[in-house]
Formats: structure tokens, sequence, C-alpha cells
């Protein structure tokens, strides 16, 4: 798929596990490289010895003949005790760190964001700001984010490699996940915890903001829809309110009430649709209404049928909702 959103919003690495970018991260990545380094001397000893052997007891004119031993108690011993203690050595670190990132938070300040898991999206919920928003949760830089993690139907699990995860949303149940992100950027994330059809197209985005900037974001996202101004946009809104769209589809402020699908009132403030497959252009909202079952199989958003000029209006009013 040609349009799938493929140019890094942060920097080269918007979703790698080695560019941590959250105190969570951080300490997992710590983790790997400190096993990596076990590994790697390991790895030069065990073929260090190899790559001896076979030099020196090649078989030529003359060569040394190595010495047959039979039962070595020094060898047994040292050959089991060596990596036992290694093994204990990545042990106590990769427990402390289970218990340090398993445990819920203690950060009195830290921002609650209920997320859940939806066939094939993501819904984000801010009790404490009434914000209730789709596929993109931004957060402040500096503040520890307190994530409670649920599912409206299957297995899921919320991974966002820079920042943290992968923890399961699990129906009928709430797991926590919190990271506090150092940075400012968009990083990506992944349903980790195949869930379906679509679960290969089941991103989503944190965008890390200045606090400003979140805030700028927490007041717009507060209110209702924007009043429209131009004419092909209130006739878009007319199009969505004469349609299927509102049984599915919230826009607060407007008749459209629906659940089912992600809240729209602030649709136009979102850089991807579609749970992160597809920039969040005129062009690709058409394409979106016009063929969603072509760019995103088996999605719960059936197929409606709209002329060329009905989609035209629909996307200007998707993307006036700012
Ligand atoms: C049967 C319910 C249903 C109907 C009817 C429906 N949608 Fe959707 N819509 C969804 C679901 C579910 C999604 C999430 C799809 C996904 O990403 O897998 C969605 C996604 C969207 C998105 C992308 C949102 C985002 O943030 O990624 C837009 C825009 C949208 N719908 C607009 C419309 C419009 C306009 C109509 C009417 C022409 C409509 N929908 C009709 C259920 C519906
Ligand atoms: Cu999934």
């Amino acid at each position: 798929m040609g349009a799938v959103v493929l140019q890094g919003c942060n920097g080269e690495y918007p979703q790698s596990a080695l560019h941590p970018s959250s105190d969570f991260a951080t300490r997992l990545d710590d983790l790997f490289t400190q096993i990596v380094w076990w590994a790697a001397g390991v790895f030069v000893i065990v073929e260090g010895a190899l790559i001896y052997t076979i030099i020196r007891f090649r078989a030529r004119p003359g060569a040394p003949r190595p010495k047959e031993v039979h039962g070595h108690i020094a060898m047994e011993i040292g050959w089991t005790l060596a990596p036992a203690l290694i093994l204990v050595a990545i042990a106590i670190p990769t427990i402390q760190t289970i218990f340090i990132v398993d445990r819920p938070t203690t950060d009195e300040d830290a921002l609650v964001i209920e997320a859940i898991g939806r066939q094939w999206w993501w819904e984000f919920r801010y009790p404490e700001l009434g914000i209730v928003t789709a596929n993109e949760a931004h957060v402040p830089v500096g503040r520890t984010v307190d994530l409670r993690l649920r599912s409206a139907d299957v297995l899921h699990s919320f991974w966002v490699p820079r920042l943290g995860g992968k923890r399961d949303l699990v129906p009928g149940h709430e797991n926590q996940l919190w990271f506090k992100p150092d940075s400012v950027g968009v990083f990506w994330g992944q349903c980790a915890e195949y869930c379906g059809t679509a679960h290969a197209l089941m991103g989503t985005r944190v965008i890390v903001d200045e606090p400003a900037d979140f805030d700028a974001w927490v007041a717009l996202n507060q209110g209702s829809a924007v009043a429209l101004t131009d004419p092909q946009s209130r006739a878009g809104r007319g199009v969505f309110m004469a349609n299927a769209c509102v049984s599915c589809h919230a826009v607060r402020g407007s008749a459209a009430v629906g659940q089912f699908g992600p809240d729209l009132t602030h649709f136009g403030g979102r850089l991807t649709l579609g749970a992160g497959i597809l920039e969040n252009t005129r062009e690709n909202v058409i394409r979106w209404l016009d063929s969603t079952q072509h760019i995103k199989p088996g999605s719960l958003m059936p197929d409606v049928e709209l002329s060329d000029e009905q989609l035209e209006q629909l996307a200007a009013y998707l993307l006036a909702l700012r």
C-alpha cells in the first residue's frame, strides 16, 4: 500500500525500541544493553577458543596432536559454574526491571489516560479533562502518563516502542502502564497482539508536546466542534447528518452521538486517519470514505455509497473539525 505513512516525524526512528524517549523505555533499553554485553563476551570467548583450536590443530605435516582428556573435574565445574553465574547476573537486573515497570505509578501528578483497544483502532479518554479522541494521544513532555488499558472486544496490546509497552488490553480487566516522556515528538505505536483481520493496520501515535502546546490542545479538545464558515463544509455536515455516519460517530455539539466508531469532534486536528495508516489529507479522507474496505480490509466501517460531490463536501467538513 503505497500511501502508508512512512515518513518519520521524530527523527529517523519513530518506532525503534533502541532509541528510548521515556524512563520506562530507557529501563528496558539499559537491561537489553547489559545482556547484549554479556552475550558479546560469551560469543568472543567461545568463538575465540574455536578459531584458535581450528588453526592450531588443523591437519598439516608435523601438526601437534591435541592432548586427549577424559574427565576433567576443574573444567566440568568451570563450564557449569560460569554459565550459572552469568545467568544469575542477568536474572537479578531482569527481575528488578520487571518489578519496577510492572507496578503502578506512584506519581501523584500523573496524567490519567484510558486507552481502549477496539477492532481495529484506539480510543483515548482523558477522564480528568473530559476529552475523548481516537488513535492519537497527546501528552506533555516531562509528566508521567498513567495509562489504563482496556479492551472493548478482544485481546490487543499497547506498544509504542520508544515510550512504553508491550502490555495487553484484556476484555473485562484493566491493566496499567506508565511512562514519562523525555523528549518532544511524534512516537509511533502498533497493536502487538493479534486481534483479527486488520490487526496489522492498527497503529497509533503518541504526540509528546511542550507543556504549553499540550494545554492548547486540551483547551481545543475539551470544546465542542468548531463553527463552520465555508459553504462546502456546511454542505458536508448536511451529508454527514443525513447518512449512516451519525449512528457510529460522535461530533460533540451536533446531532451525531454514535459510539461505535472514533469520535470525530476534532478529527481535522489529527495527523493520521484509519489508526495511523494514512496521512490525514483531503485526498486520503476522500479515498477512505470512497473505499474503506479496500484501504483497510475487514474494517468495521462499512463502505457507504456517496457521490463525488458528497465525498468532496464530507472531506471539507471532516477536515474543518479542528
Ligand atoms: C457501522 C458504523 C460506521 C458507519 C456507518 C460509518 N463509520 Fe466511520 N468509522 C467506523 C469505524 C469502526 C471506524 C474505525 C475504522 C478503523 O480504523 O478500523 C471508522 C473510521 C472513520 C474515520 C477515520 C477516523 C480516524 O480518526 O481515523 C472517518 C473520518 C470516518 N469513519 C468517517 C465516516 C463518515 C463520514 C461516515 C458516513 C459516510 C462514516 N464514517 C460511517 C464506523 C462507522
Ligand atoms: Cu492487534
